[in-house]
């Protein structure tokens, strides 16, 4: 389908995400792709109606398992992970628990790192349970951590990297190699990086979960998820864990507005990634910061790890304030450019806490015991010019220094 953009090995990753699996010419040479409004498509016969629900015939059916203009947007995204084929969801959490929903039965062990976003934690810690799934949280920073605790019932191993909020790097390749010893499937969530920075899979995972919401559009005005996989897997989440299990199907404008979004993705982490670098190094080296959680920083832990499997580090930074969480806030209301909201990868530079915001699903102990402090701020670096949110963001700290707060801890 499409132009010959798909070959990897011909067009460049830029090139990929504005032409792939689309070709003008297909419709009255309309330079962007017909958004399908419609729920359901007609089948060319009764016959055929059936050969498509038995699988026999790929045609569309209805919109909760496929839709030409949805379908478009799946394929380029696979394109770009390396993956066979895609799956969009109504949002990252529908794409997560799609996934969780068509692998896992009762018995079975889901181990996820310690590090979660605050939703995919709770969704293991206080629900899978419920489901006779039984969830263990390892430290994954370390593949030797996950081959002690890896056993005949582990099922599936899942991580974030870099994790949120604390930006911990899980060693990809290392976790592939214990999964693949012990049967289990490898799934991955990618957000943070996009494909532009770190492709899961060409590394060992089976699949990468994505929260479309963030990066991959990158204008904050759409919910959106993504699953990227074989074309086995792909099939099977498809036609059990949406069309079946949870319903979570992305609109067709939605998957629209995320095609465009994906059009300027290598621009825009480029540009989310420069500038994040930038402030990481101006805040390490502030009298007001504790501590400054980036992984392009030279002594950030897992630096050298980063740099084998990221090709930059991403717009995220966390930091912790000397005065912890009252520091923190009084530092958020200081702002005047900065936005205090959560989600992350918008245009818009966004600064969060995510002890009682993202991450308050955690209990204060679990909290400390997986990772990240009460104090621990998160900031999305967006695409303004970097010496305007560089002048913000330390104009907001003079005021906290001037209020003593931060010296007094
Ligand atoms: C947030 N995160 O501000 P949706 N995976 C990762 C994520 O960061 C997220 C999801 C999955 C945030 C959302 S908090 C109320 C706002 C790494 C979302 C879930 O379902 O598309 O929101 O994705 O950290």
């Amino acid at each position: 389908m499409g132009k010959s953009t798909n070959d990897a090995r011909t067009f460049g990753f830029s090139t990929r995400a504005i032409h792939d699996g689309y070709d003008p010419q297909d419709y009255h040479g309309a330079l962007n792709p017909p958004v399908f409004l419609s729920s359901t498509f007609a089948f060319p016969s009764a016959e055929q109606g059936g050969q498509r629900f038995a699988g026999e015939d790929r045609g569309f059916i209805y919109h909760r398992v496929g839709n030409p203009g949805v379908d478009i947007v799946e394929r380029r995204l696979a394109h770009l992970e390396g993956g066979e084929a895609g799956l969009l969801t109504s949002s990252g959490m529908g794409a997560i628990t799609a996934v969780l929903w068509t692998m896992l039965g009762q018995g079975d062990e889901i181990i996820a790192d310690k590090t979660l976003y605050g939703c995919t934690f709770s969704l293991l810690r206080h629900h899978a349970e419920r489901f006779g799934i039984k969830a263990r949280f390892v430290d994954m920073t370390d593949p030797a951590k996950l081959a002690e605790a890896i056993g005949p019932s582990t099922k599936i191993v899942y991580c974030e990297t870099p994790a949120n909020p604390n930006m911990r790097i899980c060693d990809i390749a290392g976790l592939s190699d214990v999964c693949t010893a012990h049967g289990a499937t490898f799934v991955v969530d990618n957000t943070y990086c996009t494909p532009y920075l770190q492709r899961p899979l060409e590394l060992g995972a089976d699949i990468v979960v994505h929260s479309a919401t963030k990066y991959l559009s990158g204008h904050g005005d759409l919910l959106a998820g993504a699953v990227v996989a074989s074309r086995e897997i792909i099939d099977k989440v498809r036609f059990v864990g949406v069309k079946e299990m949870n319903g979570a199907v992305i609109s067709s404008f939605d998957a629209y507005l995320l095609m465009r979004g994906m059009k300027t993705l290598s621009l825009r982490m480029d540009r989310h990634s420069q500038s994040a670098s930038r402030l990481a190094r101006v805040l390490a080296g502030h009298d007001t910061v504790e501590a400054v959680y980036y992984p392009g920083l030279e002594d950030f832990p897992q630096h050298d790890l980063a740099k084998r499997q990221m090709a930059a580090f991403g717009g995220m930074v966390a930091l912790e304030l000397k005065g912890g969480f009252e520091s923190g806030r009084r530092f958020m209301d200081a702002l005047k450019l900065v936005t205090t909201a959560v989600s992350l990868g918008d245009a818009e530079t966004l600064v969060q806490h995510p002890a009682s915001m993202t991450h308050s699903t955690y209990a204060p102990e679990e909290r400390a015991r997986h990772g990240f402090t009460d104090g621990l701020i998160r900031i999305s670096v967006g695409l303004e010019d970097y010496a305007d949110i560089e002048a913000d963001i330390l104009e907001a700290l003079e005021r906290l220094n001037r209020s003593g707060l931060s010296a007094s801890a």
